[in-house]
């Protein structure tokens, strides 16, 4: 019983996190290719972490455009424009 009380936990454990890591990916307004930083084609926890920490501002002369950038330094991540 204690067996399968720990299995059952462990189990739960491991869908909370990849529950987590998912919604991390699909809420961020980054695409996969920049959510990876380092370009290795792996996402790591502390990439998928890092995922929603952008924020999103105007771009200067490009009204159509807005640039996402990193909380952590202000760096830009990337640029999106709706192509009008
Ligand atoms: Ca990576």
């Amino acid at each position: 019983m204690k067996h399968r009380i720990a299995i059952i936990s462990v189990m739960a454990l491991c869908i909370a996190a990849l529950w987590l890591c998912g919604s991390q990916i699909y809420y961020s307004p980054l695409p996969l290719r920049v959510i990876d930083q380092d370009g290795s084609g792996i996402l790591s926890i502390s990439e998928i972490l890092n995922a929603r920490d952008v924020g999103a501002r105007e771009v200067a002369g490009k009204p159509e455009c807005i640039e996402y950038f990193w909380y952590k330094d202000g760096s830009p991540a990337f640029e999106s424009c709706s192509g009008k």
